[in-house]
């Protein structure tokens, strides 16, 4: 098992872009704040206002922002991400699932039948055995959704998420994707096969 630290360039773009707009705002606002409080103070005087209602009602939703911030930004780079050696890769596609087993050749897809909640191959993983899943999409937002092991991550092009699969029953077990994805979002079904592992 190795541990790296989830890292992302599309999304240090995202925030690097956000950063920036984040701090031009306030830096503009700032500068007309005080043009008009110093050189124009016939703009700003209001005989109805009350500053401590105006101060409250920025500070306390800029802090609830900065704390969200702070909390999302923390979760992100301080999460480690521990990979195992089961590894099963989740690609979400218009309308179907890919699955990517490690030590496996090759990945498969996993296409709907005319059965319902049935596809041609499922996902097969092992009893008791932790897996590392990795889901992403080649083409739109996808959502995997697994709801008997309480299992939801969106599948985002561009981008992987990671969660710890370690299904603690045998049987069949049936989602949906969950995130609307196009005409065909309601036909690919996930199925899940868990089975135990012969030594
Ligand atoms: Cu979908």
């Amino acid at each position: 098992m190795s541990c790296v630290w989830a890292s992302n360039s599309a999304y240090i773009d995202l925030v690097l872009y956000a950063l920036f707009v984040s701090v031009f705002i306030s830096i503009w606002v700032f500068f007309m704040l005080v043009w008009q409080v110093f050189y124009r103070p016939d703009v700003s005087v209001w005989r109805s206002e009350n500053n401590f209602v105006e101060l409250v009602w920025t500070l306390v939703p800029s802090c609830m922002v900065g704390i969200s911030c702070f909390l999302n930004l923390s979760c992100l780079v301080n999460l480690p991400i521990c990979w195992l050696d089961d590894i099963v890769k989740v690609i979400g596609r218009q309308w179907y699932w890919t699955y990517e087993i490690s030590g496996e050749e090759g990945g498969y897809d996993s296409v709907m039948l005319d059965f319902l909640n049935s596809v041609d191959k499922p996902l097969r993983v092992f009893m008791g055995v932790p897996h590392s899943l990795i889901v992403t999409s080649s083409d739109v937002i996808h959502s995997f959704s697994l709801p008997s092991f309480r299992l939801k991550l969106d599948a985002i092009p561009g981008r992987i998420n990671h969660a710890l699969l370690c299904p603690d029953r045998m049987g069949v077990f049936v989602g949906y994707c969950s995130e609307l994805c196009g005409v065909g979002h309601s036909y690919m079904p996930i199925v899940v096969e868990v089975v135990k592992k012969l030594i």
